[in-house]
């Protein structure tokens, strides 16, 4: 069994339970509540040194942070196009993870986190490299149905989540059409799962 340590709110969580909802498996959820500091408890470092959620554990392997998980996770399914094996395919994937941990994390994401859960932070700063984000992903998706190649990938699940709640840091989507056309496409994998879904087992 695998345990998922994440909060509900966090949008690089939802990346690991979109992607487990997908594959359609089980697991254990354990939150950590980062409203009261629980990341920061030694038991909690002792899983992640850098005090973040999400955090998988799985037959006493540790593994932490969103990219790595969806790269374990998806590297071990049947369903070879989340993480496809060859070379070029792999480097498509990992580009866009790299978007994921940088202009989405630090525009969509922290422009959300200043406005909704009053983290200290400059918002117009965060919005601007949220709109850098939000463009080149829409420019990406002109090209072709999903972010990397034809088929729905791990780069599908690492930026879909930030882009989807965008609006929560002040950031409209009403420009990106292309944008709004993979969300949907998102919305309609089998087995998809909002924001605030609880896993099967929960
Ligand atoms: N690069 C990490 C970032 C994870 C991250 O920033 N997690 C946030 C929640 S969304 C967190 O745990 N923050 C801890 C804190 O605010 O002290 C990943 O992708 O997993």
């Amino acid at each position: 069994m695998k345990t998922l340590y994440d909060m509900e709110r966090s949008g690089n969580c939802y990346k690991v339970r979109l992607l487990l909802a997908l594959l359609g498996e089980d697991y254990e959820q354990v939150t950590v509540d980062l409203t009261r500091g629980e990341q920061r408890l030694e038991s909690f470092l002792a899983l992640n040194p850098r005090g973040e959620i999400p955090v998988l554990v799985e037959d006493g392997e540790v593994i932490w942070d969103s990219g790595a998980i969806l790269v374990y996770l998806a590297t071990r399914t049947a369903d070879r196009h989340w993480f496809p094996d060859a070379a070029l395919a792999r480097a498509r994937v990992a580009q866009w993870l790299a978007v994921a941990a940088n202009e989405v994390h630090h525009g969509l994401a922290a422009a959300r986190a200043i406005r909704l859960f009053g983290r200290a932070g400059d918002l117009a700063h965060s919005q601007a490299l949220g709109r850098r984000a939000l463009t080149l992903l829409d420019q990406q998706l002109a090209r072709g149905p999903w972010l990397a190649g034809g088929a729905p990938s791990i780069a599908d699940i690492a930026c879909y989540p930030y882009v989807s709640v965008a609006e929560d840091g002040e950031l409209s989507l009403a420009p990106y059409r292309n944008l709004a056309r993979w969300c949907r496409d998102i919305e309609s994998l089998p087995g998809y799962a909002p924001m605030a879904a609880r896993p099967p087992s929960a």
